[in-house]
């Protein structure tokens, strides 16, 4: 009798390694939507449709191409709703004999599968996931040498044993990174490019109809839904972008305009993350359009570190620390999420647009994510499993091991310093220099504090005061807080205050 290969809803590549050996006649591939992928958290409603929509195109190509597919909809009268009561209704009913599995992307299944696995009455096994260029192993030696981690020097590693953007032994063009040349501020007169979104083909339209109907109260709009849902259409996206933007990714990779979502960004996470593009044939792409002189070096290798630097690393960080990583708080922060993080309902421009499109197109770029909301709830202080959540929710792109170590590393510092050395806080002033926002913002951008201030500008030393046990003796910050200490005892307590009626005013209130 045969075997059952399952394949999650991020696992949507023809080379999965639980297809590996696959026999066409008698084993069966399992594909579930269940309710319990889909609602454990409330997911925007532009990421469900995507994984289902993904999902069934993903199966009927599977089925074209000669396997037996087991496709279990999300209105299906059995469906059990969890993955591991799939598993165990699809043995009940097909008398498969063995079950095989790629390692899945979250702790949270990947502890409910191997749970199921121990208990299951039939081997099952659970392979390795290649679609990542650092195997587990592989980053866990690198790891194991090292008293800090630090991407950049995992990155070098990365690009010597990908012999990506190399010349011989050394890094292309003499240097492994180019941010020197990167990271510009937007001239007034320069628009990002137009960009042609995915228009939904009838799989995708029949999951948005799906999703309406069976997540009205989840997060986020359906209209405008324009998210690639098939291996062809990401294909379009990444070749538009390797074409016509990549050029000039590096030089605007920082910068951020009011109405702009996309920027100069590649638009292909929610991709990557679940299979429909491949992340190392991806940054050979780029590789090649480098050799071929239409893009600059500044902005492959910037574009290569995202993919290959970063991507893996956090994915490494991720799997090395959990389950403690989930539970990590470094600087005790305490407060709730304002709800304006939802409604969009603020007078912070920046803040507005960055919740709104994260409300139209479940994505906000990076430096939206990082420097904006990220940026705004550590300085306020709210509670990292309320931010972990947010992000969870409202991205297309959302999965809790490149999530997570984004939003409690690289954020809000909640790791203490295992993804970044210092925490990225900044004041109003960094977001007007890379920003058009200020200029429309009822908020006063030079103003230090009082309640016509800037918001940022009148949290961001009381946070360094507030937090001054953690983050004193951090070299890196060894400068703010001279500043700091210049200002005097009483004017540092009045900073104090200035932050906390700061945070009261948006509604960072205490959780409990
Ligand atoms: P581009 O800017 O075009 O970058 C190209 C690719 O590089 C991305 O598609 C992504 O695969 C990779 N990449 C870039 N930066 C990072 C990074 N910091 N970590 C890992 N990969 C990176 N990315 C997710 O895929 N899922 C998330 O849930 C997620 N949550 C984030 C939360 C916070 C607080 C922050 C600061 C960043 C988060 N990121 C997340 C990383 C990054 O912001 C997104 O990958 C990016 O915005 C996706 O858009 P893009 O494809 O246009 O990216
Ligand atoms: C994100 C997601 C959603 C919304 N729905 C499903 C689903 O119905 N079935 C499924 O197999 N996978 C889904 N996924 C992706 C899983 O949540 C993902 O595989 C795990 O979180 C591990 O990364
Ligand atoms: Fe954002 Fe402050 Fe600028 Fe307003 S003034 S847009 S709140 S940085």
């Amino acid at each position: 009798s045969g075997t059952i290969r399952l394949v999650l809803g991020d696992q949507l590549a023809d080379t999965l390694s639980a297809l590996d050996g696959v026999d066409r006649r008698n084993d069966i591939v399992l594909m579930a939507e269940v309710n319990d992928e889909a609602t454990y958290v409330r997911h925007h409603k532009q990421k469900i449709a995507l994984v289902f929509a993904a999902m069934r195109n993903h199966a009927a190509r599977l089925t074209a191409a000669g396997l037996r597919v087991r496709y279990v909809r999300i209105d299906a009268p059995q469906n059990s709703h969890s993955i591991a009561g799939e598993l165990a209704r699809g043995l009940a009913e097909t008398g498969c004999s063995r079950i095989v599995m790629t390692e899945c992307g979250e702790w949270r299944l990947a502890t409910a599968l191997q749970a199921f696995a121990d208990s299951a009455a039939v081997p099952v096994e659970i392979r390795a996931d290649r679609r990542f260029i650092c195997s587990g192993e592989r980053f866990r030696d690198w790891a194991g040498e090292r008293r800090q981690l630090r991407m950049e020097f995992f990155y070098r590693e990365m690009r010597r044993d990908t012999g990506l953007l190399m010349d011989g032994a050394e890094p292309e063009g003499g240097r492994w990174n180019f941010d020197a040349e990167n990271r510009q501020r937007l001239p007034r007169d320069l628009r990002p490019p137009a960009r042609a979104r995915t228009v939904p083909n009838a799989t995708t339209v029949e999951a948005i109809a799906d999703v309406a109907r069976l997540y009205p109260d989840h997060f986020g709009d359906l209209d405008g839904f324009g998210w690639p849902t098939t291996a062809a259409e990401a294909e379009a996206v990444l070749e538009d972008f390797l074409v016509n933007i990549l050029p000039d990714f590096g030089t605007w990779q920082d910068a951020m305009a009011r109405g702009e979502p996309w920027m100069w960004h590649g638009l292909i996470a929610s991709s990557l993350n679940i299979g429909l593009l491949d992340p190392l044939d991806t940054c050979r792409r780029a590789e090649a359009v480098y050799r071929a002189g239409r893009a600059p070096l500044n902005a492959v290798e910037g574009f290569i570190r995202q993919i290959l630097g970063w991507r893996e690393f956090v994915r490494g960080v991720y799997w090395l620390k959990m389950p403690g990583y989930g539970a990590f708080n470094a600087l005790d922060a305490d407060r709730k999420l304002p709800d304006f993080f939802w409604s969009a309902e603020t007078d912070m421009a920046c803040v507005a647009d960055a919740v709104a499109t994260t409300r139209n197109h479940a994505y906000a770029h990076h430096i939206q994510r990082l420097m904006v909301t990220g940026n705004l709830a550590m300085l306020l202080g709210v509670h990292p499993d309320a931010v972990d959540d947010w992000y969870m929710t409202v991205y297309a792109d959302a999965y809790e091991w490149v999530e997570m170590p984004n939003t409690r590393g690289m954020a809000t510092f909640a790791d203490g310093g295992i993804i970044g050395s210092k925490p990225y806080a900044a004041s109003g002033a960094y977001i007007n220099r890379m920003s058009d926002y200020c200029g429309n913002c009822r908020f006063d951008v030079k103003a230090k504090s009082g309640a016509a201030a800037c918001p940022f500008n009148r949290l961001y030393w009381g946070f360094l005061e507030r937090n001054r046990t953690v983050l004193g003796k951090n070299v890196r910050l060894a400068m703010p807080y001279r500043t700091l200490d210049g200002f005097g005892a009483a004017k540092r307590e009045t900073l104090l205050d200035d932050a906390e009626a700061a945070r009261t005013m948006l509604g960072a209130t205490p959780r409990r």
